[in-house]
């Protein structure tokens, strides 16, 4: 928007206010604010309301203290101070937050008024998200990790919001490439951001082994030596993932580790010969192909390596789910493939988790307590569903943050499809497969392949500015999405993003605005 600057002057006294450095005549109507994923609702108040450094948080009703944490530390680098915090019931100058039960659990509504706010949210979760969206309306510059100058203030009126899907993830896969503690807490960071609550860890494959299992060290040892490319690799100790559970734990999402079997499963044959039905260890793999490994279905070592490998993984992880992988098995025959699945889903029921796989393992006895995830074949999905298991939308041509975006693309694959940002925003989790009972979908995950992915800068290059969008499509209901829409307040997130120090793709399909 360009205008004479007397017009905006006039504007700005007309209103009131004089906000140096930002556009105080948009940004003082909430319902034009451009917060992703899009909130159900958003009524206007007209005025602002301002932190600053005497702002106080006060906490009524539930166990508020970890929120309350993270939004006081939202200020401190960038602002320069950080908001008291104590138990109260709110009042001038004051950021309520609360805990509301008869509100939908991860739901939350934010009334902003010119001298408080009140948050309050369904669970501690919900309060989470409106911290986020809080985030959001404060300036770009909150995004920063050095003091700025801003006027800390956000636009009154009220949002009132809550999800349509319970399950809002992405994944990452640390195995092509292994990524490190610092990588995934980023990766975890941008997730919290758009208020999704699933991290998938893509664990094991045929070119690394990067959990550490203390029964079998050698699988991390010698099986998480190196990485397409042949690179060093490397490998999470079993402290490290505790880390990174809490971590994530911290910002309400829950970790789903992936163990891929009985193909993709190089690196550990790699590692112990007994678990290879001739005995012979291959050698490491450092090449991008697949469908070349699989475990010795037949042998009972197998089902004793399994057992201590999902023993352990599930011991260390508190979520209800242990993902098995089962994809693109081609060196497993179908009557091996079927009975393998079936007794590895026992095992994982038997340390207490729910069994998800990738949608191949729709042919299994699968059933009520399973759920698959979608990544190719819609047939598999029906399946599934018709055995009574719950579906997780990740379908290749629409959710792969691996495809590139065009043919010019620096990194990515195209196998599926290239995915456009506007692609991957333009499509539904309950209409992607015709027939289906959409009861059954839990929601949508965004898995980052890493075959050719080998840094931060990479990783950010193909989940943004794409990851947002997989949010929205996973929180708000669907007769409220419009790309149109989407676009504008995208291209808002810009100066955003780049507070943030994100290397996002310029997508030439995004109306950025120009300097
Ligand atoms: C297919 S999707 C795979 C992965 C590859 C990916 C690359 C799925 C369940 N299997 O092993 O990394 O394509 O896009």
């Amino acid at each position: 928007m360009k205008q004479p600057l007397h017009i905006l002057s006039a504007l700005v006294l007309l209103t009131g206010l004089a906000l140096p450095g930002c556009d105080p005549v948009e940004k003082t109507d909430l319902a034009s604010a451009t917060v992703i994923p899009l909130p159900a609702s958003i009524t206007s108040g007209g005025q602002r309301f301002t932190i600053d450094a005497n702002t106080r948080i006060e906490l009524g009703e539930g166990d508020l203290a970890g929120v309350a944490n993270m939004l006081a530390d939202m200020f401190t680098a960038p602002a320069g101070f950080t908001p008291a915090i104590s138990e109260g019931e709110g009042g001038s100058g004051v950021i309520h937050l609360m805990i509301d039960e008869s509100m939908p659990a991860e739901g939350y509504s934010l009334e902003i008024e010119s001298d408080h706010i009140h948050l309050h949210g369904g669970s501690a979760a919900g309060v989470f998200y409106g911290v986020q969206t809080l985030r959001q309306l404060l300036p770009d510059a909150i995004e920063s990790s050095s003091g700025q100058e801003a006027s800390w203030s956000v636009p009154t009126g009220t949002i009132t919001d809550a999800p349509t899907h319970a399950h809002r993830g992405a994944m990452l896969d640390v195995s092509r490439h292994f990524f490190g503690l610092e990588d995934v807490k980023r990766y975890i960071d941008f997730i919290a951001a758009y208020k999704m609550n699933v991290f998938h860890m893509h664990l094991t494959d045929d070119q690394g082994w990067r959990i550490e299992i203390k029964s079998w060290p050698n699988l991390t040892e010698h099986g998480g030596s190196t990485e397409v490319g042949g690179g060093k690799g490397g490998f999470f100790t079993q402290e490290e993932y505790a880390e990174i559970v809490g971590y994530a734990a911290d910002r309400f999402i829950t970790v789903i580790p992936e163990i891929d079997m009985p193909g993709h499963t190089n690196a550990a044959l790699s590692s112990y010969a007994e678990l290879n039905c001739d005995n012979k260890a291959p050698d490491l793999y450092t090449g991008i192909e697949v469908g070349f490994s699989s475990l010795c279905t037949d042998k009972d070592l197998t089902y004793e390596f399994l057992d201590d490998v999902i023993g352990e993984v599930a011991a260390m992880t508190p979520g209800p789910y242990i993902h098995i992988g089962g994809d693109e098995s081609h060196s497993t025959e179908l009557e091996d493939y079927l009975p393998f699945i079936n007794r590895v889903k026992e095992i994982v029921e038997s340390h207490g988790k729910q069994m998800i796989g990738w949608d191949e393992v729709a042919q299994a006895e699968i059933g009520e307590g399973s759920v698959v995830q979608l990544w190719h074949n819609a047939d598999f999905a029906k399946m599934a569903v018709a055995k009574g298991a719950q579906l997780i939308m990740s379908p290749a041509n629409k959710a792969y943050l691996d495809m590139q975006y065009d043919s010019t693309s620096r990194i990515g694959l195209h196998w599926a499809a290239y995915i456009e940002v506007d692609e991957g925003y333009t499509w539904d989790p309950a209409t992607v497969i015709e027939g289906l009972d959409t009861d059954a979908i839990l929601g949508i995950e965004a898995p980052l392949w890493t075959e050719t992915v080998e840094n931060m800068e990479d990783i950010e290059y193909l989940v943004f500015p794409r990851l947002p969008g997989y949010a929205e499509i996973g929180w708000t209901a669907p007769e409220q999405r419009s790309w149109d829409t989407y676009q504008t307040r995208l291209a808002n997130h810009a100066s955003r993003m780049s507070a943030r120090e994100i290397d996002y793709y310029p997508s030439s399909v995004v109306p950025w605005e120009s300097e």
